[in-house]
C-alpha cells in the first residue's frame, strides 16, 4: 500500500507511522468502528470529492446505529476531508474515514469508550485491476450468505460486518474466482462482497432493492441516477442467481471499484462489458474527472476554492 504523510486523527494531523492503537482497542476486539470509502479525484478545476456530503451522511447514519457520537458536523467532516487532501498535496486517491471506540473497559457495553474519529488518503488504484474495468471479473455466488436487517444491518457501514465478506472474498479467491456476490437469508441476490450488484437484461437495468440486504450504495445511487438521465429503465426488483447467470451484461459498482463489468458467474459467461455497462461506465468515469457537466453536481471542492 501506498503510503501518504499525514493522517487527520481527532481533529489534528499526525505522522502516517505515528497513527497507531492499543491492542485493547474496543474495535479490534469487537468490531466496534464504523467507516466511509471515498474517492477524490482530479479534475481541471481541483481535486473534488465525489459525493462528499451523501458519504458522510451515511457515515453519521452508521455511528447512530451503534451509538458513538462522532463530535464532529458533516461539515466539519468533510471539511478535514479536503484538508487532510490539502495536506498530503495529493489529487486522485482513496478516502477513508473511521471511527471506533479505542481502548478502555472491556465487554461488550461500549458506551465507556472512547470514540476516535480518523481520516486517511493514499493513493489506490483500480480495485480489482486495471485489466477488470475492461475484461470484466469473474465472479462466485458465495456460500456464505448475507447480513441481514436484522443481525447486521447491512445499511449500516460498520466494522464487524465486513467480517462477513471477507469468509466470501475467502472462499471465492480460494475457488479461483476474482470476487463474490452473496445472496440474502431469502435466497436473492444481495451484493458483493464490496460492491452493489446491476444486471442488464432486454435493455433494462436491474438491481436488488436495499431490502434485500445490500449495502445503499452512493455509487449505485449514482448509477440509477445516470441511468435513468440516460434513459435506460431502471428496476429495484430481488433478482435469483440465475439472472445473473442469464443476464446480457452484469457489472458490479462501488466507491473503490467505480464501474467493473463482470465477465462470468460460476463460469457462465456474461456479454462483457456490453453497450450499456459501457455508456455507464463511460458517463461514470467521465463525471468523476469533472469532464460531464451534467453531473457536476456530484463532485465537491472545497469552500472557498475557485471551480472554474
Ligand atoms: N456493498 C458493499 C458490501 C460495500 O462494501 C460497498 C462499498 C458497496 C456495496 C458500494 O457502496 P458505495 O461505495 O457507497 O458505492 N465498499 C467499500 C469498501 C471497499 C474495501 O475494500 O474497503 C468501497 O468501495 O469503498
Amino acid at each position: 500500500m501506498q503510503t501518504t504523510e499525514k493522517i487527520w486523527r481527532n481533529g489534528s494531523f499526525v505522522p502516517w507511522e505515528d497513527a497507531q492503537v492499543h491492542v485493547l482497542t474496543h474495535a479490534l476486539h469487537y468490531g466496534t468502528g464504523v467507516f466511509e470509502g471515498i474517492r477524490a479525484y482530479d479534475t481541471p478545476s481541483g481535486v473534488a470529492v465525489f459525493r462528499l456530503t451523501d458519504h458522510m451522511e451515511r457515515f453519521r447514519r452508521s455511528a447512530s446505529l451503534y451509538e458513538m457520537d462522532l463530535g464532529y458536523t458533516t461539515e466539519e467532516l468533510a471539511a478535514a476531508v479536503h484538508a487532510t487532501l490539502a495536506v498530503n498535496e495529493i489529487g486522485s486517491c482513496y478516502v477513508r474515514p473511521i471511527a471506533f471506540r479505542g481502548a478502555g473497559p472491556m465487554g461488550l457495553y461500549p458506551l465507556d469508550n472512547p470514540v476516535e474519529v480518523i481520516i486517511a488518503v493514499w493513493p489506490w488504484g483500480a480495485y480489482l485491476g486495471e485489466e477488470a474495468l475492461d475484461k470484466g471479473v469473474s465472479c462466485k455466488i458465495s456460500s456464505f450468505r448475507r447480513i441481514g436487517p436484522n443481525t447486521l444491518p447491512p445499511a449500516a457501514k460498520a466494522s464487524g460486518q465486513y467480517i462477513n465478506s471477507v469468509l466470501a472474498k475467502l472462499e471465492a479467491s480460494r475457488c479461483g474466482f476474482d470476487e463474490a456476490i452473496l445472496l440474502n437469508e431469502e435466497g436473492y441476490v444481495a451484493d458483493g462482497s464490496g460492491e452493489n450488484v446491476f444486471v442488464v437484461r432486454d435493455g433494462v437495468l436491474y438491481t436488488p432493492p436495499t431490502t434485500a440486504s445490500c449495502l445503499p450504495g452512493i455509487t449505485r445511487a449514482t448509477v440509477i441516477r445516470m441511468a435513468t438521465a440516460l434513459g435506460i429503465e431502471v428496476r429495484q426488483t430481488n433478482l435469483v442467481r440465475t439472472d445473473l447467470y442469464f443476464g446480457d451484461e452484469v457489472f458490479l459498482c462501488g466507491t473503490a471499484a467505480e464501474v467493473t463489468p463482470v465477465a462470468s458467474i460460476d463460469g457462465h459467461q456474461t456479454g462483457g462489458r456490453g453497450p450499456l455497462t459501457k455508456q455507464l461506465q463511460d458517463t461514470f468515469f467521465a463525471t468523476v474527472n469533472g469532464r460531464d457537466e451534467r453531473f457536476a453536481d456530484m463532485l465537491e471542492y472545497p469552500v472557498g476554492a475557485e471551480v472554474a
